[in-house]
């Protein structure tokens, strides 16, 4: 890389410009999801703040919530909100009232707030087609219905990640402009990875498939190296890293938790949808993650993601195990 260059880069691609360019490929766009986009850089810009000045977890959790409901509603194209937060789904007032439905986690991996671990927010956005009253059914759509999905992760640096279902862009914050810059141009998960990603504490209660899974990963017997086993705890986090790295991140179900921890809306569909547009795979060990179907706005799922190969691997070992009924 030529770093001087870089150093003096002077035709910056910041997130709304890439937006507006995304947009003007549909001539029948009237800019609507660039300002709903807007909102949403806003609101994470707000949290990068609040994060690195060191408020305390509570308040965080409290105040991230507040900030992207009101980024939100005051963005005016919005119609129903579904937040980890909160317990209901928030309708928005009719004269506030836009087309698109947003399911976000505020502030994701929060137990880490304290120790200075990466967290983040996660989003997904849907097109509510009806021009009717907006229902619950508008958000308990499959993932593959969104029509973009993102995070937004407080580290060392601030990276938003984007996709509005055309591959995968990271933008990273530049403080003094503060603008997100686009860094990460059309980011590709490679196809195996050398890192899997879980919480082994949960290991005695795994199901079969899991355990034999992670036993190949630190025991292959194909004559391949091991995998590195890496964990932050923080899904943002680690899906990141899976996303850059390559590898396999999993949640999965267990004995005592038989739909794993995850919630499908904001934390399993935002990130399988990122996965697929970067050429990797998600499944819950059942389906594809995109194909399921909530019921509920809070339902969890079992999940594993990450490179294509890594996911076919635990893919195979499921199919196997049903075939033993
Ligand atoms: P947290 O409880 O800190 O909010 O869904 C929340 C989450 O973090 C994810 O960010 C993270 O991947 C996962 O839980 C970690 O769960 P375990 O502590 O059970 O490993």
């Amino acid at each position: 890389m030529d770093h001087a260059a870089e150093a003096y880069r002077t035709d910056l691609m910041t997130i709304t410009r890439y937006v507006l360019n995304e947009q003007s490929k549909y001539p029948e766009s009237r800019g609507d999801f660039t300002i709903l986009l807007s909102n949403i850089v806003l609101g994470c810009k707000f949290v990068c703040t609040a994060v690195n000045k060191g408020e305390e977890q509570k308040k965080l959790d409290v105040l991230s919530n507040e900030v992207f409901v009101k980024a939100l509603v005051s963005s005016g194209r919005t119609c129903i909100l579904v937040s980890e937060e909160d317990e209901e789904a928030t309708f928005v007032e009719l004269s506030k009232r836009g087309r698109y439905a947003v399911v976000f986690d505020p502030l994701d991996g929060s137990s880490n707030i304290d120790c200075g671990v990466s967290i983040g927010t996660i989003f997904g956005i849907y097109l509510v087609n009806d021009n009717g009253e907006p229902t619950l059914d508008d958000v308990l759509q499959p993932g593959k219905n969104m029509l973009a999905a993102g995070y937004c992760m407080y580290g060392s640096s601030c990276t938003f990640v984007l996709s509005t279902g055309n591959g995968v862009n990271g933008f990273t914050l530049d403080p003094s402009l503060g603008e997100f810059i686009l860094t990460h141009p059309d980011i590709k998960i490679p196809k195996k990875g050398k890192i899997y990603s879980v919480n082994e504490g949960n290991a005695k209660n795994w199901d079969e498939p899991t355990t034999k899974y992670v036993e190949k990963c630190k025991f292959p017997k194909d004559g391949s190296s091991s995998k590195s086993l890496r964990y932050i705890g923080s899904m943002v986090a680690d899906v990141h890293r899976t996303l850059l790295y390559g590898g396999i991140f999993l949640y999965p179900a267990d004995k005592k938790s038989p739909n794993g921890k995850l919630r499908v809306l904001y934390e399993v569909f935002p990130m399988s949808f990122l996965m697929e547009q970067a050429g990797g795979q998600a499944y819950t060990g059942k389906q594809r993650a995109l194909d399921l179907v909530p019921e509920k706005i809070h339902e969890r799922s079992p999940i594993f993601l990450g490179s294509y190969d890594d996911v076919e691997e635990i893919k195979t070992l499921y199919a196997a195990e049903e075939k033993k009924g």
